[in-house]
């Protein structure tokens, strides 16, 4: 009896054909439920580009914009070479021009790495820098640049907070904005950490 003849390989072929059928809709079930979402990163990109394009048509006015001014963090700052390998000289002048718009609009104070641990309050170094200085009107965007989630809250550890800002857990990576709209001195601290103190003189 050959091969053919034999009522098991028929049986044989059909398997393969219900497992080739079964891969075949496998691979349909996987399309229907991640195809997506394999987009979705793309789209959050695209989403993002989007954003920073409108910024900078507003001439980054407005604070959804601010985050573009992060060092770093700006697509202007990135070098693109062009097709033909030369580089845009006009892309490097606009960086410096919204970066000094930054700098007049904006003061940045650092929630150091490693404030989680007591320690660097006796270098008054938990937030950096320790004593701002500015001038009624300025926004101050508090980064917290370490791994552990912090606060900035208006008050003394000892006296606890007294209401005039808050911005409950700072997660790490975030950031926390308030403007000071009046003159006088704000001291503050992290209510999770309460060595952690810092200052806004305003005048
Ligand atoms: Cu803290």
């Amino acid at each position: 009896m050959s091969e053919l003849e034999n009522p098991h390989y028929h049986r044989k072929v059909g398997y393969a054909m219900i497992m080739v059928a079964a891969s075949l809709a496998a691979i349909g079930l996987i399309h229907i439920t991640i195809g997506e979402n394999v987009l979705f990163a793309d789209e959050i990109q695209r989403e993002k580009t989007a954003a920073f394009e409108e910024c900078k048509t507003n001439d980054f006015v407005g604070d959804e914009c601010q985050k573009y001014f992060k060092a770093g963090n700006t697509l202007e700052e990135i070098p693109r070479l062009n097709p033909d390998g030369t580089m845009d000289e006009d892309i490097m002048e606009i960086t410096e021009e919204s970066e000094s718009v930054a700098e007049s609009a904006n003061e940045t104070v650092a929630i150091a790495v490693g404030s989680g641990t007591p320690g660097c309050e006796e270098t008054n170094e938990c937030y950096i820098p320790y004593s701002l200085n500015i001038t009624t009107g300025t926004g101050v965007t508090w980064e917290n640049v370490d791994s552990a989630a912090h606060t900035v809250t208006s008050g003394t550890p000892e006296n606890g907070p007294n209401g005039n800002f808050d911005s409950s857990i700072i997660m790490a990576g975030a950031t926390f904005d308030h403007e000071f709209s009046a003159a006088g001195e704000e001291p503050y601290f992290c209510i999770v950490h309460p060595w952690m103190t810092g200052i806004v003189v305003i005048e």
